[in-house]
């Protein structure tokens, strides 16, 4: 078995805007501390650390919905990284892989990979690994932290025109599956119900396991020779193996179910892009989240135990 080289291109986000807390600016930081450079390097990828985005101004104007929290500088967050996402996964075998940084980054990431999709006239398929589904729009959401909103945003849900950037492609709703969600607001369930998102909660993965829910998805993206997004959000995970994050939620994805998900995401060989976002290493415990998110990287970007054959889909 030989894993296909890949042009790594490290994109630090420092963004903290979003989240309701001080922290995930040092995220990026963290990463590189852990070695996530020398993690691809190993595994025969080239790596290119492009260094940290900056924001754009945007001067937005002011929301009726007045929990909304630094609707400008987010806005500037996603302006910038539309074209940062764009731009850097031009080419053969490109390998974004974005450092956050809380969640509104993927407002950025999820429009400029859609645009870049559109471009190669392949679609985009996101597997979206959290606990939360991000799905508020900016009338909905009660907390005004944006790292709710970048699906919403990103599928086309009613209400960003004129305040956040106009997005220049759409992600396809029934191209997103969701897996490791439990925590829901009342109006993120009623908009994810008519959605066409695939919602695979975590009493989903319970009851049936990861392989069952996965493969359907992979097929597809396969079959329609897509390109595959992940957003890897470290509240997936559990706490008890991933503390640095600002928004725990009981009842996590485990090391073994994360590892499995990166290793038949490697498989399919038609990952294309990645974000790694929330963690918060203020909260972290000896860089421990931050080194596990590092370790889930390098086993979806083709390190195994033991030499499998690669699985075919
Ligand atoms: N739904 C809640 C809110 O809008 C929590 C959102 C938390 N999001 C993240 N990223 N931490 O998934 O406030
Ligand atoms: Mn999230
Ligand atoms: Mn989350
Ligand atoms: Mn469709």
């Amino acid at each position: 078995h030989k894993t296909k080289t890949k042009q790594c291109r490290l994109v630090g986000v420092p963004v903290q805007d979003g989240a309701g807390r001080l922290g995930c600016e040092m995220g990026p930081s963290a990463y590189r501390t852990a070695g996530i450079a020398k993690a691809l390097s190993d595994l025969g990828h080239s790596v290119t650390d492009l260094g940290n985005v900056a924001p754009l101004p945007q001067q937005p104007p002011a929301h009726g919905n007045a929990a909304l929290k630094f609707l400008p500088e987010v806005a500037g967050w996603t302006a910038a990284l539309t074209q940062v996402a764009y731009e850097a996964s031009a080419g053969q075998d490109a390998m974004p892989i974005f450092l956050g940084g809380d969640h509104s980054l993927a407002a950025g990431t999820l429009t400029g990979l859609a645009q870049r999709a559109a471009g190669m006239r392949r679609p985009l398929f996101v597997l979206w690994l959290d606990a939360h589904p991000d799905f508020h729009t900016l009338e909905t959401t009660e907390s005004g932290n944006l790292h709710g909103v970048p699906m919403a945003y990103a599928t086309g849900l009613a209400g960003f025109d004129g305040y956040f950037p106009p997005p220049p492609a759409r992600l396809d709703p029934h191209n997103v599956c969701m897996m490791g969600i439990r925590s829901v607001d009342p109006a993120e369930r009623r908009a994810l119900e008519t959605s066409g998102i695939t919602v695979h909660d975590m009493r989903k993965i319970d009851e049936h396991g990861i392989v069952a829910l996965l493969r359907p998805f992979l097929e597809r993206v396969v079959e329609a020779d897509g390109l595959l997004h992940v957003s890897l959000d470290v509240d997936f995970l559990d706490p008890g193996i991933a503390p640095g994050v600002g928004t725990t939620v009981p009842g996590g994805a485990t090391f073994r179910e994360a590892h499995l998900i990166m290793e038949m995401l490697h498989d399919t060989g038609l990952v294309s892009s990645v974000d790694l976002v929330e963690l918060n290493p203020f909260l972290d415990e000896r860089g421990r989240t931050a080194t596990l998110m590092v370790e889930l990287l390098a086993s979806l970007m083709g390190r195994r135990v033991l030499d499998y054959p690669t699985r075919s889909f």
